[in-house]
């Protein structure tokens, strides 16, 4: 008996077990920002972070590329209630970065260049879970898309991977970011439906 399973050839089912409550499943890439997309080119960059005690460590373009960097396969998940699979980026891990900064800060305010900001808790950019990404599937990541380098932090919802990042400062006290001083959720897990404050 020969029974050749349709489900091989096709397209891979919607994986149910990959989705938040409350989202669907996209395979198209949409673009959502708050304003323009500034043009940063790869020679201007530079990514600052500054300690509550007011120490700064940069890196310009040539830095970060010296770093190790690696090859995440996330799953993205909007606010807005889509969600892709299997997403590829090229990045440097944020344990990598932080990894001689001294801090006893539990919180970061990331700031990106045209004026974005969004908090999150320093835990959440560690232990191998957020990047500076570059390249997005194999390409250097488009400006559209947070091009030259963005924040990836994928076990949140997306707002919190702020693109075209230009500074992340550890701070004592926690500040809310621009979608959070709008009414979105501190926090952002998609797991628990984190959307709007007082979810
Ligand atoms: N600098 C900056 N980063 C940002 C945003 C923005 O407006 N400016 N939008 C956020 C939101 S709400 C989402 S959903 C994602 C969208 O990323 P994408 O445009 O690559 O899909 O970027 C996040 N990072
Ligand atoms: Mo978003």
């Amino acid at each position: 008996m020969s029974i050749i399973s349709r489900g091989f050839h096709g397209r891979r089912p919607l994986d149910s077990r990959k989705l938040p409550p409350g989202q669907y499943e996209t395979t198209s890439f949409p673009v959502l920002s708050a304003g323009p997309t500034p043009r940063v080119s790869q020679r201007e960059w530079e990514l600052s972070v500054t300690t509550e005690t007011g120490q700064r460590h940069a890196w310009d373009w040539a830095g970060l590329m010296a770093l190790p960097s690696e090859s995440p396969t996330v799953d993205l998940h909007c606010v807005t209630k889509w969600s892709k699979f299997d997403t590829h980026w090229r990045g440097v891990s944020l344990d990598v970065l932080l990894a001689n900064v001294e801090t006893a800060a539990e919180h970061a305010l990331v700031s990106s260049y045209g004026g974005y900001t969004t908090n999150i808790p320093l835990a959440d950019l560690l232990d191998g879970k957020a990047w500076i990404v570059h390249s997005y599937d194999g390409d250097d990541l488009a400006p559209e898309h947070g091009g030259p380098a963005r924040l990836l932090v994928p076990h949140l919802y997306l707002w919190k991977s702020a693109k075209w990042v230009r500074g992340i400062e550890l701070r004592e006290n926690d500040v809310p970011g621009f979608w959070e001083g709008a009414g979105y959720h501190n926090c952002g897990d998609p797991w628990r439906e984190q959307r709007y404050r007082g979810d």
